[in-house]
C-alpha cells in the first residue's frame, strides 16, 4: 500500500512529504493508521545528526496515536478499530527484563529496532525502490505504520485521538519518572530542571504525588506561566542569579530538595540537579538524553554523602500494562493534556513544528493527518 510520510533523507535537511510504499503486517504484526503525532526533542536531536544511533533515510516520529486497520496472523490482543498508542519501548511478557519486574526496558526487539528495521530484519518502508528505515520502532510521521503486536498499547476508545498522541512520550515520561523512578511522596520538595513538555509533566506528576514544593527552573521565563498553572509553587531563572543555580536551590530549600529531575539532556545541568539535592537523601532523576560522547561529572563525595543519581526512559512505564491506565486517569480528569498542546497543524506543515520546538515557542505541536 501507499502511505503519506515525511522522510528525513539526511541530517539537518527539512523533511520531505512523499507517497511511500508500505508492506502490510506479517505474522504477529499490526497495521496502524496514525491520526495525530506530536514532535518531541528526541526527533529534533536525531534530525540534527548529533544522535550516534541516528540512521538515514528514515521516517521519524515516536509520539503518536491511531487506529488499528489490520492485524497479521497470530495477533490476539488488538483488532481492527481499536485505538492504540505506538510504543517505542515494547512490552513483551516473555522478555526476561519484563519478567524481572524491575524495569520497563523490554529487550525483545531492541537490536532490530536500533537498526531501524522490523524484528525480521527488513524495513516495510520504501520509496522508488529505495529502503527507508523505521525510527524508534514507531515512525509516526507516516500516516500508516506497521508495528509488532508488543509495540502497541490499546487505549480506551473514548480517548480523543486529536490529543492522545502526547500520551505516547511526554506525559507518561514525566509523570512516570515521578511515580516509578523517583517515587516522590506527599509533602516532598521537588526541583524540575527544564520546562519543556517533559518538565511540565514532572510538575503535573509531582502535584498528583502531593509534593509540597515544586520549583521550576528554566532560562526561558516564558515557560513560568504554564509551569505555575500546572502546579509549580515557584519558578527560578538561573540567569537572574550570579551564583550557580544549585546554590540558589539549596538556599531556597534550607539544604536542598528531596527530588530533582533533569529534563533537558544537558550534562552540566545534570550535575546542578544532583547538587541541588539534600545531603543524606536527595535523589536526582535524569530524563533528558545527552549528546553523543558526553559525560557527567560530580565530586564523588556528593554520592558518599547520600545523594543519588538515577535515570529513566519512558518514565519507567511498561507500555502495554500501564499506559492504558494512565490514559484512563486523563479521561477521568485526574490531569489534563490540553496545556501541552500549544500548536496544531497539518502533516504538510510538519517542518514548522521543528522550527517552533527549536525556538522554544512550542511545548507540543500536534500534527494532524
Ligand atoms: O536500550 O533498552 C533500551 C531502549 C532505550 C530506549 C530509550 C529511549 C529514550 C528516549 C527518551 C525520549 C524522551 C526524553
Ligand atoms: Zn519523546
Amino acid at each position: 500500500m501507499k502511505t503519506r510520510a515525511a522522510i528525513a533523507w539526511e541530517p539537518n535537511r527539512p523533511l520531505e512529504i512523499e507517497e511511500v510504499d508500505l508492506e502490510g503486517p506479517k505474522d504477529g504484526e499490526v497495521l496502524v493508521r496514525i491520526v495525530t503525532t506530536s514532535l518531541c526533542h528526541t526527533d529534533v536531536f536525531t534530525l540534527s545528526g548529533r544522535d550516534p544511533e541516528g540512521l538515514f533515510p528514515v521516517i521519524l516520529g515516536h509520539e503518536g496515536c491511531g487506529v488499528v486497520e489490520e492485524v497479521g496472523r497470530g495477533v490476539t490482543s488488538v483488532k481492527p478499530g481499536d485505538h492504540v498508542i505506538p510504543l517505542y519501548i515494547p512490552e513483551d511478557p516473555n522478555c526476561p527484563y519484563i519478567k524481572s519486574g524491575k524495569t520497563n526496558l523490554c529487550q525483545s526487539i531492541r537490536e532490530t529496532q536500533g537498526r531501524g528495521v522490523m524484528p525480521d530484519g527488513t524495513s516495510r518502508f520504501s520509496f522508488k525502490g529505495k529502503q527507508i528505515l523505521h525510527y524508534m520502532g514507531t515512525s509516526t510521521f507516516s500516516e500508516y505504520i506497521v508495528l509488532p503486536e508488543i509495540s502497541v498499547a490499546k487505549i480506551a476508545p473514548e480517548a480523543p485521538l486529536t490529543k492522545a498522541c502526547v500520551m505516547g512520550c511526554a506525559v507518561p515520561t514525566g509523570i512516570g519518572a515521578v511515580r516509578n523512578t523517583a517515587k516522590v511522596e506527599a509533602g516532598a520538595t521537588v526541583a524540575v530542571f527544564g520546562l519543556g513538555a517533559i518538565g511540565m509533566a514532572v510538575i503535573q506528576g509531582s502535584v498528583l504525588a502531593g509534593a509540597g514544593r515544586i520549583i521550576g527552573i528554566d532560562t526561558n521565563p516564558n515557560k513560568f506561566l504554564l509551569a505555575k498553572a500546572l502546579g509549580a509553587t515557584e519558578c527560578v531563572n538561573p540567569k537572574d542569579h550570579a551564583r550557580p543555580i544549585h546554590e540558589v536551590v539549596v538556599e531556597m530549600t534550607n539544604g536542598g530538595v528531596d527530588y530533582s529531575f533533569e529534563a533537558v539532556g544537558n550534562v552540566k545541568l545534570m550535575r546542578s540537579a544532583l547538587e541541588s539535592c539534600h545531603k543524606g537523601w536527595g535523589e536526582c532523576t535524569v530524563i533528558g538524553v545527552a549528546g553523543a560522547g558526553e559525560e557527567i561529572a560530580t565530586r564523588p563525595f556528593q554520592l558518599v554523602t547520600g545523594r543519588v543519581w538515577r535515570g529513566t526512559a519512558f518514565g519507567g512505564v511498561r507500555g502495554r500494562s500501564q499506559l492504558p491506565g494512565m490514559v484512563d486517569e486523563w479521561l477521568r480528569g485526574d490531569f489534563s493534556v490540553d496545556p501541552y498542546i500549544t500548536h496544531n497543524m497539518t502533516h504538510d506543515n510538519i517542518n514548522t513544528a521543528f522550527d517552533l520546538l527549536h525556538s522554544g515557542e512550542a511545548i507540543r505541536s500536534v500534527i494532524h493527518y
